[in-house]
């Protein structure tokens, strides 16, 4: 991309509305733009992180074994009604009557219209376990959206449901989603904490917030402190293996919200417990029966008896983790990508856009790196040397290839790595090499 023509609205001065950093640092390089409270229109370099952390999602989850639908945004009132949770969702969620007056909302989450489509498909205990998930927009009129796609009153979010035929299997489906969550943020560069949490609307016994640590985070959190230091995925097992030691050694370390936490009972001595704040980026439930039960989600048994079928969601916030990612990784200049996320794989400064040299060179460079796969960040516009590195790092591009007249005398560019700040003089070729390679 030619940042001569790329739509990428950064700012110098820093947003007074925004409160926390990531999401002035979203603003100030144009990746988000507000459109109503809790709204935001997403522009193209927001959107290319967006579909990155949306990707990444979707690779755990088909690892997992679920498999990816689409289910709208726009739901009956009716369903609702079937579960009983119509009424008390209360102000939460936006409601909607069409031109022939019937009640219509836009889903806050989906429990209720995935029982309906497995209830209308699936008969027979044969068919189970079954994981079905989507990503999609839910609307949830948050009485106070702030810190930007934080806590917006729209946001994207991965939802998967697991169906299965008594409760020793639904534990495996809930062990398999543990895992690829943790997985799954461990990808982004993210530690997120599974802590014991309290199940709200959604409803169930077991429920675990995956939590990244901030100062900024809205949540409430006591956690062991061993969990600050500990790999949990370096022994993990696989997707084919008994998942109930991982779990119960992973969950053996305390972790817990503060709705959870209760100083009375807690096992960690105080010396050895962290009080922290917290993102909560993933939400995963086991209710048992309470949709299926009311809305008559039964397979046949291996006896042909009625069973409900036992269900659990698994959410994650994948708009959020936008926010969650730069918290965690950012410094004054901007924000600092993990590469599997990043909008970019390389920054190429053109330090004198117009000579013909320089030009020549960085189109050259350019036409490689992306020939090689690379997605190239190639800043051409006619702005000082000083205005480009400043955008380079505000926008986080994990390598930044800066090519001038000066080095190029001498054969030379300079790569810099944008979380550490290394610098390195080096050839052509060799640069190519590096991040072609
Ligand atoms: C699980 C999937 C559910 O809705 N039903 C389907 C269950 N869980 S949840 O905890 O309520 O939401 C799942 C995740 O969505 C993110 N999230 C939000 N992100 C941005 N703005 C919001 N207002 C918002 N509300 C929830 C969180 O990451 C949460 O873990």
């Amino acid at each position: 991309m030619r940042l001569s023509s790329f739509f990428m609205p950064t700012l110098k001065e820093t947003p007074t509305e925004a409160q926390i950093v990531s999401h002035r640092l979203m603003l100030r390089a144009g990746m988000i733009r507000q459109t109503s409270a809790g709204i935001y229109a997403w522009l193209p370099l927001g959107y290319r992180v967006l579909r990155k952390i949306e990707q990444i999602v979707r690779e755990e989850q088909d690892a997992a074994g679920a498999q990816e639908l689409l289910m709208p945004t726009i739901q009956s009132a009716d369903l609702w009604r079937e579960s009983g949770r119509y009424d008390d969702y209360g102000k939460e969620m936006l409601r909607i009557t069409d031109r022939h007056d019937r009640e219509m909302l836009f889903g806050p989450t989906n429990e209720e219209m995935i029982t309906d489509i497995f209830r209308a498909f699936v008969k027979s205990y044969r068919q189970l376990p079954l994981n079905l998930y989507h990503i999609q927009w839910k609307f949830r009129d948050e009485i106070r959206p702030r810190f930007g796609v934080m806590r917006g009153r729209e946001f994207l979010m991965k939802d998967a449901y697991s169906f299965d035929i008594d409760p020793a299997s639904a534990r495996r489906a809930y062990q398999r989603m543990f895992l690829a969550y943790l997985r799954t943020f461990a990808r982004m560069g993210l530690k997120a904490i599974p802590m014991r949490a309290d199940t709200g609307p959604i409803g169930g016994d077991l429920s675990h917030e995956f939590i990244i640590l901030a100062e900024t985070g809205e949540s409430g959190v006591f956690c062991h402190k061993d969990w600050l230091s500990l790999d949990v995925l370096k022994d993990a097992p696989g997707f084919a293996d008994d998942l109930q030691p991982f779990f119960d050694r992973t969950t053996a370390i305390y972790a817990a919200t503060d709705e959870k936490h209760d100083a009375a009972t807690c096992p960690v001595p105080e010396s050895d417990l962290v009080s922290a704040r917290g993102i909560e980026v993933g939400h995963i439930f086991n209710f048992g029966t309470k949709y299926s039960k009311p809305m008559n989600a039964v397979v046949a048994g291996p006896n042909g008896e009625s069973i409900p079928v036992e269900m659990g969601s698994y959410g994650i916030g994948v708009s959020r983790l936008m926010g969650a990612i730069i918290e965690a990784s950012h410094d004054d200049n901007g924000i600092i990508w993990p590469d599997a996320v990043a909008p970019f794989d390389v920054g190429l400064v053109n330090l004198k856009s117009g000579d013909a040299e320089t030009d020549r060179v960085c189109a050259d460079l350019y036409a490689k790196l992306q020939t090689a796969g690379r997605e190239v960040a190639y800043d051409d516009r006619e702005e000082r040397p000083g205005a480009k590195f400043a955008d380079m790092d505000l926008i986080g591009v994990p390598w930044q290839l800066v090519v001038g007249p000066r080095g190029l005398k001498t054969g030379v560019v300079e790569l810099k790595r944008r979380a550490t700040g290394e610098k390195e003089e080096l050839s052509i070729d060799a640069a190519l090499a590096k991040l072609a390679g």
